[in-house]
């Protein structure tokens, strides 16, 4: 029941019915399929940077942002008609976002900030996005709540659905104080994006996300800087999302055929952005460069390369490593990110091409090939040198929990009635609000929590509030386990799957070495993250947060649970 990649998945990639069959990436308009989104023509456009076509965003007071979120239009390719998107204006008006994706807020560890974020949406929501009103507080009315993806902040600043979820109105302000308070939040790659309840696939697919860059004395961001990293323009964050279009230029969300049914079991895009641009091309010198990737996607698992120069990682989600590690690829599931460092000294005059291959096993996401992401274009001068080598060390951390562990959770990953009206995922046997909370660490404890996947697909489970160290994964045998534990709607939580182990616990991934707020709970395995329940300077326990699944279709429809910290 819960293992079939499905014939009604395979349907909905691309096609709003079932006659596209064989051209799966025709959209929702034959005739004119040629101007939707797979078809264009690559690497015609920059992509966009801060400073040009992302806006990096400007204070409204001293350490305050006051944002509105608001509908704009911008031609996201030469050959498609402006895309209406949904995007947060900083006040400037955002004529300098070029794309999808375009705003950055720059922060510094150690220094709060407060923000708000003003509601100047539509009332419901345009034809262009599909609401499934069963999963909605009300109804096809747009309800907002924007979250900081890795924030060590409040329950009540974090913006989850165990706090408000009702999330906020149109002419409603969310108004969040984001400590960015070290250790837990160092100088680091966050990103902030919608999460209203049962929606956050489609407010995020429609442009709700934003760049959040923490800085500190040593990751400074400039060239040089204290730490030998490359800078300034040598820094490239990169956005990765894949969508579709309709001819018109709107993005195109397709709808399920099953009867009473909106919601899709994942977005796949036929078409990838970076930055909010289709299949751009980067210009950069032969010389080395630092580059931040995160998988914007709803659904879909990367696994980039880009060819000949070696990738050296040197931090994800929690920050910086202490040390650089070199990968051949990076597998990155929705929200991972991975800071890396590339010499392209040897490649001058040079044109590569960044790929996205299907993730190894055990590594398993539904998604068709989409192969390019975007070219880069090496130039034969270098108008600054920079770093040329490697760093030895860096300021960071590997991730090392200290203490004794008081509590393990085991947490079970379920996918119910497959391809039924009824269907849903879901974390231990229960919808999001059903039941009293289960998770209740006490605040400054310890504890491991155990993600048992009895799905067929990789789930990235994103805790809020803290950040994690991956312990490890157990190969087990998922089948047996469930079959001795289901229950109504899958397997409960709570149920050590130890005695179905069918192998030892392999150690985490080398590009697992720090801190982490979002991990791979692959199919076949139950995975160990270890986490220190802190609260921010001055927030007192009791506080409610959430974890979730962030492929984003399966958080809406229900792979997400409340969490509360407790005196
Ligand atoms: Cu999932």
């Amino acid at each position: 029941m819960s293992k079939q990649i499905t014939r009604r998945r395979f349907l909905q990639y691309g096609a709003a019915g079932g006659a596209a069959l064989f051209l799966p990436w025709a959209g929702r308009a034959p005739v004119a399929a040629a101007a939707a989104g797979g078809q264009l023509t690559k690497y015609l456009e920059p992509v966009p940077l801060p400073g040009n076509g992302i806006v990096v965003a400007s204070p409204s007071g001293a350490n305050a942002y006051s944002f509105t979120q608001r509908q704009i239009a911008r031609q996201l390719h030469p050959d498609l008609p402006p895309t209406p998107l949904w995007a947060y204006d900083d006040g400037s008006g955002l004529d300098g976002q070029a794309g999808s994706f375009g705003m950055a807020v720059v922060a510094q560890s150690g220094t709060p900030l407060e923000i708000s974020y003003t509601h100047d949406l539509p009332d419901t929501y345009p034809d262009w996005i599909p609401v499934d009103t069963r999963l909605t507080p009300l109804g096809d009315q747009v309800r907002l709540m924007t979250h900081l993806h890795g924030g060590f902040v409040a329950g009540a600043s974090d913006g989850n659905p165990a706090v408000t979820p009702n999330g906020f109105g149109p002419g409603e302000t969310q108004t969040v104080f984001y400590t960015n308070e070290p250790p837990q939040m160092p100088a680091e790659l966050l990103w902030f994006h919608d999460h209203g309840l049962g929606a956050t696939r489609l407010n995020v697919f429609a442009g709700l996300a934003a760049a959040y860059i923490i800085r500190d004395e040593f990751d400074t961001g400039d060239e040089p800087n204290p730490i030998g990293l490359p800078g300034g323009a040598y820094e490239i964050p990169l956005v990765v999302q894949d969508r579709q279009f309709n001819p018109d230029g709107t993005f195109l969300y397709p709808t399920s055929d099953i009867a009473g049914v909106t919601w899709i079991g994942e977005y796949f895009g036929d078409t990838m952005l970076v930055n909010g641009k289709v299949w751009p091309f980067l210009e950069i010198e032969p010389r080395m460069y630092r580059f931040r990737i995160l998988n914007g996607c709803n659904a879909r698992i990367l696994g980039l390369d880009i060819g000949g120069p070696g990738l050296w990682q040197i931090g994800a989600e929690g920050g910086l490593w202490d040390r650089p590690v070199q990968v051949d690829r990076l597998v990155l599931a929705p929200a991972e990110r991975a800071d890396v460092l590339i010499d392209f000294s040897r490649f001058a005059g040079q044109t590569l091409v960044m790929k996205n291959h299907k993730p190894p096993k055990p590594v398993s996401n539904p998604a068709p090939q989409l192969e390019q992401v975007m070219q880069i274009r090496v130039g034969t001068t270098v108008s600054q040198p920079g770093p040329t080598s490697i760093p030895a060390s860096l300021p960071g951390r590997a991730a090392d929990v200290v203490g004794d562990v008081v509590a393990t959770r085991y947490i079970t990953l379920n996918e119910i009635d497959v391809d039924e009206p009824t269907w849903f995922l879901n974390l231990n046997g229960v919808h999001f609000d059903e039941g009293p909370v289960t998770e209740t660490p006490r605040v400054g404890t310890v504890e491991d929590w155990v993600y048992v996947n009895v799905t067929g697909d990789t789930h990235p489970m994103h805790t809020h509030l803290v950040t994690f160290q991956v312990v490890g994964r157990t190969p087990f045998d998922a089948e047996a386990y469930e079959e001795a534990n289901e229950g109504a709607h899958g397997v409960p939580g709570g149920i050590d799957p130890t005695p179905f182990a069918t192998g030892p616990m392999e150690p985490p991934d080398p590009s697992e070495r720090g801190y982490k707020d979002t991990v791979k709970a692959n199919p076949g395995q139950f995975t160990t993250i270890r986490a220190k329940f802190d609260l921010p300077t001055g927030v007192t326990a009791p506080q409610s947060y959430v974890h979730h699944c962030h492929i984003v279709e399966h958080e809406d429809n229900d792979m997400m649970r409340p969490f509360e910290i407790v005196a």
